[in-house]
């Protein structure tokens, strides 16, 4: 039989098949030694029968797949990240549009909790301009931008990934009138952990899935010779082969056309600062990959 991954808590998976049956499995060693199955994945399964367990006998063929979250077969990810308190990472928003375009998967900026800190959404969502995604400042307590964020979304699968109590599940509640556990910054911090534990794939009445996730603050960006890494940035685009020297790491070169629209305020001179760093820490591994 074949079947679609909706969870995976402690070796038990649950697959769903199409008529919308659903299967507690577990998984052969010898395929999680391949790869462990993700959230998303399509498997082949032996449904268990009385005291039998079912078995995910192979993964199928994956579309597209992230590490962190770990989820496959996706169209796109909804990069959460809050305009009030946790404060925004930005360098892990940029690792995460890195990562979603080197992996094709179409990226979103939700900038959520918009309605405590409109200045600082507006500032997120403008660093983005000519990064070739759409941000969108949400409130899933007022409302503010969910109906467009949902027809945004309507009809395809979508996960929320982003760092611990952004509000991911809160906006998936306030998209789809559903009512996923959230949790306290305050109780969060005393738990020191995710509200949300394991990743999570929803079927949506209206066509579509969405995937919640487990927040996370850490993502190493996979490891790439570094003169590919420029093209990840869609705001570089551009001014591609008007720098001086060939190829350019639009980094510290002289006349250096990228530099220049960061000086003339083309491109979000921040967003440029956060590149030069990730850049220099992709150097840093890809010439020390073989050591
Ligand atoms: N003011 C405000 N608070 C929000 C909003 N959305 C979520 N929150 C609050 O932020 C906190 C965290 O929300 P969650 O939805 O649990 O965050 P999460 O990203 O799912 O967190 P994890 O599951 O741990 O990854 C909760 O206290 C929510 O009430 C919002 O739009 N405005
Ligand atoms: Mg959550
Ligand atoms: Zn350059």
């Amino acid at each position: 039989m074949q079947g679609t991954i909706l969870q995976g808590i402690g070796g038990f998976y649950t697959a769903m098949d199409d008529a919308g049956e659903r299967y507690t499995l577990r998984a052969q060693r010898k395929l999680r030694r391949v790869s462990k199955p993700k959230v998303g994945d399509h498997v082949e399964f032996t449904p268990g029968s009385g005291e039998e367990d079912g078995w995910i006998e192979a993964i199928l063929p994956r579309r597209n797949e992230l590490d962190r979250p770990p989820v496959a077969n996706i169209d796109r990810v909804v990069i959460v990240a809050s305009a009030g308190a946790p404060a925004a990472d930005l360098p892990l928003v940029d690792r995460m549009l890195v990562a979603a375009r080197r992996r094709g998967i179409e990226p979103v900026l939700a900038v959520s909790k918009c309605e405590l800190e409109p200045d600082t959404a507006a500032e997120i969502a403008r660093q983005y301009r000519g990064a070739e995604v759409s941000a969108i400042a949400v409130s899933a307590h007022t409302g503010e931008n969910v109906e467009a964020l949902r027809a945004l979304l309507r009809g395809s699968v979508h996960a929320l990934a982003g760092q611990s109590g952004a509000g991911k599940s809160s906006l998936i509640n306030a998209l789809y009138g559903l009512d996923l556990e959230t949790g306290d910054l305050s109780e969060r911090i005393e738990r020191g952990k995710n509200t949300t534990r394991s990743s999570q794939l929803i079927p949506l009445p209206e066509g579509g899935m969405v995937l919640d996730t487990p927040g996370f603050s850490l993502l190493e960006t996979e490891v790439f010779d570094p003169v590919e890494f420029k093209d990840s940035y869609p705001e570089f685009e551009p001014y591609e082969g008007r720098c001086y020297f060939q190829p350019c790491y639009h980094a510290s070169e002289p006349r250096c056309a990228v530099r220049e629209a960061v000086a003339a305020g083309e491109i979000d001179p921040a967003r440029h600062g956060r590149y030069v760093e990730l850049l220099s820490e992709m150097r840093i591994k890809w010439r020390e990959r073989y050591d």
